[in-house]
């Protein structure tokens, strides 16, 4: 059985650019729906599937709906509280800053690069940094792992439900502002155990 993960800080710790307000419904309603579906869909199907990794799992092409959507909400919200930190922002340094210069020319070309294409997915869904460096977008809660690619690095959750009590409609000042809270220690953590 899956079961919410606590957030590593306090609701309130990344405001101003994300509120208490958000991060509570973000978690609280919105994460603990896809667990609570989730479990429901594993319970009601194919007994096999519960006894494979979420990650492996969501690379299935044959997955009943419920799996692939609810499955895919609680694997990227669940990295995505880790993806951001309260006294974060600023750039990545080491292996993963070289990197990301050697692919796009300098880190502002990246996050120039990256807002545009989260900026551009219609509708909801989430962009991602792979560990080669590309940049993928996922429509609703598909993973890149549905794609046959490799967890992802990075990930910025572009549903409406992630900013309009904060930003309104206003997509791009909210991918603007997340950049400030980017935890890039994180990022360089999986970055080191995913590309090894
Ligand atoms: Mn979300």
């Amino acid at each position: 059985m899956y079961t919410l993960p606590e957030l590593p800080y306090d609701y309130a710790a990344l405001s101003p650019y994300i509120s208490a307000d958000i991060m509570k419904l973000h978690h609280d309603k919105h994460h603990q729906g896809y667990v609570d579906k989730l479990n429901a869909a594993l319970d009601s199907g194919d007994p096999s599937l519960k006894a494979i990794d979420l990650p492996q799992l969501l690379g299935r092409a044959d997955l009943p709906m419920a799996v692939r959507n609810q499955g895919g909400g609680h694997y990227n919200h669940a990295l995505f509280w880790q993806w951001m930190a309260p006294s974060a922002g600023g750039e990545p340094t080491g292996r993963l800053a070289e990197r990301i210069e050697q692919k796009f020319g300098s880190f502002q070309a990246f996050t120039d690069e990256f807002s545009s294409r989260a900026n551009n997915v219609f509708g909801s869904g989430w962009a991602w940094l792979m560990p080669d460096m590309e940049i993928v977008t996922t429509p609703n809660q598909d993973t890149p792992m549905l794609l046959g690619k490799a967890e992802p690095l990075l990930g910025l959750d572009v549903w409406e439900h992630a900013y309009y009590l904060d930003y309104k409609n206003v997509r791009a000042d909210y991918v603007k502002a997340w950049w400030d809270i980017v935890n890039w220690q994180f990022v360089q953590e999986r970055y080191n155990n995913l590309s090894a």
